[in-house]
């Protein structure tokens, strides 16, 4: 007999910077429980789905979320049981509906999207299939993703003075996703050292990356080209860098702020121009929010000069929104968009994005929040719906190692039908 929802109920917990999220917990006629829980952002872009929180100043500075879970116990639980829990463009529908508003601020995208995720996980129960595979049944190889490991923070993630919020190591010239998180992880190591060596502090920002009190943001690349050859990699092929500057954290349209660095006040032709000189400088392949969210000119303009070189990748712009995204193709904004489901609110329209993504032969990247939790869902996601990039932080911290090693194991259950192969052509 084919399972139907019997229950849905939410629980407060807490992220990986001690906030609180939303974990449902979704039960099925056959006495199967499945739970998801729901990331949250710190550099958030203006247009994603609502997150809802309480804001009563007495509990958790305002951040509850005492009224997702209500939206999920009064308002969600008594339209869905009794459903189908494969059903889930339906579910994802009636949800949005019920919303009833065009960002889900009513009964909030973190109480959608957890359930939305339960019934995902409650769907692969049903159909005996893990998650990935659930996302493509018919499919026999899977790819798994290149990892995009953020080894240094700054921006909203740090409390140093780098303005750009991630540096990244992308290990991409592995054989497997396996060798490419040892690539990673010697790096990673590499680089602890010598920034012990310089006596820089080796402490860890919000995703795990390194925060070292260094404020000249080319410093951050000269520093992970060094550990790169430290640990005895070639840079470029073997082990490349990607950046997240998240420009609108620190400008808008047209003008940038890098004061905080020393890099005086920069319009985007200039900002791009320090883009492109670093292209000569440094093994990057890949650049996420080059400009502000607001600056769609700003994204045409840097994807003309710098797109046939490397990957150019919308974030805050796009906001997993495919009426963003579809903006964004027709405008030529960009080559790539991040995928983060809690930027939209439902699975099913987080599958929207990437396959209007893939349509325009545009890469798609799932990725984490800076605030996060042990749930592993968006590994499945990368790998079900062959994303062929994921960025997760770096290789250290519970909350972002969980994909990583579910990615891991994936690679393992499917051993010969799992492909790894690189984007950037190594
Ligand atoms: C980003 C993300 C994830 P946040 O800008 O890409 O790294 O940060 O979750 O804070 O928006
Ligand atoms: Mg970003």
């Amino acid at each position: 007999m084919a399972e139907r929802i019997t229950s849905l109920d939410a629980i407060e917990i807490l992220d990986s910077r001690g906030n609180p999220t939303i974990r449902v917990f979704l039960s099925l006629t056959g006495g199967k429980t499945v739970s998801a829980a729901v990331p949250s952002g710190a550099s958030t872009g203006q247009h994603e789905a609502h997150e809802r929180r309480d804001r009563d100043a007495s509990r958790y500075n305002g951040m509850g979320v005492l009224n997702a879970i209500a939206s999920v116990r009064d308002d969600i639980a008594p339209v869905l049981v009794g459903r189908d829990p494969t059903d889930q463009g339906a579910i994802d529908d009636r949800m949005c509906t019920l919303d009833g508003t065009p960002n889900k601020t009513r009964l909030g995208a973190n109480a959608i999207l957890g359930v939305s995720m339960a019934v995902a996980r409650a769907g692969a129960f049903a159909t005996g299939l893990p998650l990935y595979r659930y996302f493509a049944p018919s499919q026999s190889y899977f790819h798994l993703p290149v990892p995009m490991l953020n080894v240094i923070n700054g921006g909203l993630h740090a409390a140093n003075a780098l303005d750009f919020q991630e540096f990244m190591l992308v290990p991409h010239g592995a054989p497997t996703f396996a060798e490419a998180m040892r690539l990673g992880s010697e790096t990673y190591h590499a680089l602890r050292a010598i920034l012990a060596t310089r006596n820089l502090v080796t402490a860890v920002g919000d995703e795990g990356g390194f925060a070292p009190d260094i404020s000249d943001n080319s410093e951050a690349c000269s520093l992970i080209l060094r550990a790169i050859e430290r640990a005895g990699f070639q840079p470029m092929s073997e082990v490349a860098l990607a950046l997240d500057p998240a420009a609108s954290s620190f400008g808008s349209a047209s003008s940038y702020d890098l004061s905080k660095s020393g890099g005086g006040n920069l319009g985007t032709n200039g900002l791009i121009d320090l883009y492109d000189s670093w292209l000569g400088r440094f093994p990057i392949v890949s650049i996420e929010d080059g400009v502000a969210e607001d600056d769609w000119a700003g994204y045409t303009e840097m994807t003309r000069r710098l797109g046939k070189r490397i990957q150019i990748v919308g974030d805050d712009n796009y906001v997993t929104n495919v009426k963003f995204i579809e903006r964004g193709i027709r405008e030529k904004c960009t080559n790539a968009v991040l995928i983060k489901p809690n930027q939209i609110g439902t699975v099913s329209e987080t599958i929207a994005a990437i396959e209007l993504c893939r349509n325009a032969g545009w890469n798609a990247v799932v990725s984490h929040r800076s605030g996060e939790t042990d749930d592993s869902f968006i590994a499945d996601l990368a790998v079900g719906l062959s994303c062929g990039q994921i960025k997760s932080g770096a290789p250290c911290r519970g909350e972002r190692l969980a994909k990583y090693n579910r990615l891991i194991e994936i690679e393992h259950e499917l051993g010969k039908y799992a492909v790894f192969v690189s984007p950037f052509g190594s």
